[in-house]
């Protein structure tokens, strides 16, 4: 990583280790929640007994929660209102816009950090931050001034080359790089965006690309901060805070080396080959799998073209044209990803003169009230109202499966992030992901189009030179917080705090599930979301989507499993955990008596969730000792606390089926700490740093 803009700003913020490898620790300067993280994230807070945060900016936003059916939402709000102005946090009123578009509009600056209980706070690397979405616990710690730990990253060199021609966007660069990196293997990375290219592309544009990083797994994804972040802070009224940062003329990004499926990933083995010029991949194995290294990903804009998304994950990557005239349903403009003024502006203009089609429902929910009012005011709001869109709320809304649905099986076009199955709210949905531009032509023509053939010309919109300011929604703590009464409502619930594991462990695999289960999956958000801030009502609905009628929930097998004495096992494929930041996927299950997970592998914030509530995170060394567990059986491990203290494997007993295996325990020595602690509350409380 020498030279690069992610080695400048840890350089600048490390406390702990070094930048070569292991773990490291950094100073956290800004932090930011969301509500439907925020309310655990805050309570946690309040038991580490701490008066004020210390960090120079924390915000709390409330963008998620809004459906307000009952009571919940409106008392969460506040709640996070009134433990805002107490601890010293900023207070985005409901209303504001998405947490991740007002930080970048209000907050976000080159070279500082951010951390954020939300798995798409890195939005903010388009400017130049180095932003990373953790658990809300994390986020409490360092709002308490305590260090964020990361593994040591590995810098993933992305160049980009050329401009990006007419009705191509910066989604379809992001797109592009899904289907070179795919959403697994990328733990511990982090992308750095460089090269003659980046000029072209305007701060909310880059931003897209380092939100949707997210679906790559990595930790976070960085810009360069140059003139045009410097253009774009000025509009802000925030050139203050500008500094250049750029990598030096010699940087150097890191080799990476992936494990794919020769035939079930030839896709992305391809796209290695095209677009790393010193790929190196190696014959498959005896089960097919080959190695893929290379170190510098190069990205032509000029070459690029319209792509999306197929459903079911981000990584299902093919070129809009391959879907031409296929019928569209329904098309979403919004959420973090692709709801900025200038993302509207060219919806807005497309639309202007024409009618959506009438087989299309088209929805559009502006990023932030920025956004919102600045187009109510250029007129371009009355364009979309005429043409037929229906004006949403600025909120995450359908993104988060709140509101707009699509029929079964209906065809839904969104510029969201995330196209998980039954994410939108229904359960056969085919969400397919797609630029501004993409969706627009579709809401148009009533199918899928390339908007390179709509036959009128792109809409070039410039950045504004001065955005519309007012942050009148946004509420600045008072200097002294020690008067204000803190509003607790009886539908917010004081979170469980973990326990030390068991010794010896006993339990009961109470489900096994296959590969890429998400967090959406563990813990369904959409209507259940208003129990986020009641870990005993969520927690019966964990593993909802797999639940199956007439059969015991998840949560009943674990309470009959306690019932017995026995702790839950969960037992995973690859990449358990994928997708948000919810620390309730960890949180729910703990309160459920899941004491460790046994999977192919984890992923990043879900493994730190985990170890957090003192859930103990397992990879099978031999893969395929999976098949050597069934649903039900019974599992039993020995000498937990010394192996788990110092220990790199641990032996796991099938009882049932009279066989054990090995399982790798990939902890830092600070994570078998907070293990033994009983998560990182009581490490945090008994000093642990
Ligand atoms: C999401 O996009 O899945 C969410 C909802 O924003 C989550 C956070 C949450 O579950 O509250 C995320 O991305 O971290
Ligand atoms: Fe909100 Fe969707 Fe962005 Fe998550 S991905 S923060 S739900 S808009």
């Amino acid at each position: 990583m020498r030279g690069t803009v992610v080695e400048k700003i840890l350089k600048a913020h490390l406390t702990n280790g070094q930048l070569s490898s292991g773990e490291i620790g950094i100073r956290i300067d800004q932090t930011l929640t969301q509500d439907a993280t925020g309310t655990t994230s805050y309570l946690l807070f309040e038991a580490m007994d701490l008066a004020r945060v210390r960090t120079e900016a924390s915000v709390s936003y409330v963008d998620h929660n809004m459906a307000q059916n009952g009571p919940e939402n409106h008392n969460d709000h506040l709640y996070l209102q009134s433990i805002a102005a107490k601890a010293g946090v900023y207070f985005s009123r409901p209303g504001n816009g998405i947490c991740h578009q007002v930080h970048l509009e209000r907050f976000a600056l080159p070279g500082k950090t951010l951390l954020g209980s939300d798995s798409h706070t890195p939005t903010a690397g388009g400017i130049g931050s180095f932003a990373v979405g953790a658990g809300g616990l994390d986020v409490a710690v360092a709002m308490g001034g305590g260090s964020f730990y990361l593994p040591c990253p590995t810098v993933i060199g992305v160049e980009l080359t050329g401009q990006l021609r007419p009705w191509v966007a910066p989604k379809d660069i992001i797109l592009r790089l899904l289907s070179i990196l795919t959403t697994r293997g990328n733990v511990g990375c982090v992308v750095e965006y460089f090269g003659e290219g980046v000029k072209s592309l305007s701060v909310p544009g880059r931003s897209t690309c380092t939100n949707m990083g997210a679906e790559l797994g990595v930790t976070t994804s960085v810009f360069p901060a140059d003139e045009v972040t410097h253009e774009f802070l000025k509009a802000q009224g925030r050139d203050k805070g500008f500094a250049p940062l750029l990598p030096e003329a010699n940087a150097q990004y890191d080799k990476i080396t992936k494990k794919l499926h020769a035939e079930k990933d030839a896709a992305a083995i391809a796209n290695i080959r095209a677009y790393c010029a010193d790929a190196e991949i190696s014959a498959p194995d005896d089960k097919g799998m080959v190695q893929a290294s290379f170190s510098r990903i190069v990205i032509d804009l000029s070459q690029l073209v319209p792509l999306t998304a197929r459903p079911g994950s981000p990584e299902y990557i093919v070129p809009v044209a391959e879907l031409a005239d296929v019928a569209v349903d329904q098309v979403l403009i919004g959420s973090c990803t692709n709801s900025s003024f200038h993302d509207l502006m060219v919806v807005a203009a497309a639309l202007k003169g024409r009618t959506v089609h009438p087989r299309v429902e088209l929805g559009i929910a502006p990023g932030s009230r920025q956004v919102l009012a600045m187009i109510a005011e250029n007129g371009a709001l009355a364009d979309l109202v005429a043409a037929g869109a229906r004006i949403l709320e600025s909120a995450c809304g359908p993104c988060i499966g709140q509101g707009f649905s699509p029929g079964n099986g209906r065809v839904s076009l969104r510029t969201c992030n995330r196209n998980f199955t039954g994410r939108s709210g229904t359960a056969d949905d085919k969400v397919y992901l797609v630029s501004p531009e993409t969706a627009v032509a579709a809401a148009i023509t009533g199918k899928f189009t390339d908007p390179r053939s709509l036959g009128f010309a792109y809409p070039a919109i410039a950045e504004p030179k001065a955005f519309k300011l007012d942050d009148g929604m946004m509420i600045a703590p008072p200097s002294d917080g020690s008067h204000v009464e803190v509003a607790y409502s009886e539908t917010i619930v004081k979170p469980p705090s973990g326990q030390v594991l068991p010794d010896p462990l006993q339990a009961v695999a109470a489900i096994k599930v296959g590969d890429k289960i998400t967090t959406d999956h563990i813990m369904p958000a959409g209507t259940l979301l208003k129990f986020r801030s009641n870990v005993p009502e969520y927690a019966k609905y964990v593993f909802n989507p797999l639940n199956k009628p007439g059969e015991m929930t998840f949560a009943q097998r674990c309470q009959s499993a306690g019932k017995a004495g026995k702790s839950a096992v969960i037992v995973a494929g690859e990449s358990y955990g994928q997708g948000s930041s919810r620390e309730h996927a960890a949180l729910c299950p703990m309160y459920l008596g899941v004491r460790a997970v046994i999977a192919k592998s984890i992923e990043r914030i879900h493994q730190a969730n985990l170890v957090n509530f003192a859930i103990l995170p397992l990879i099978f060394e031999n893969p395929a000792d999976y098949d050597r567990i069934e649903a039900g059986d019974e599992l039993a491990v020995t000498d937990v606390s010394k192996t788990v203290e110092a220990s790199e494997t641990i032996r796991v007993r099938n009882v049932t089926r009279g066989c054990d295996f090995a399982c790798k325990i990939q902890l830092s020595p600070r994570q078998r700490k907070i293990l033994a602690s009983g998560g990182l509350l009581k490490y945090t409380r008994d000093g642990g740093k």
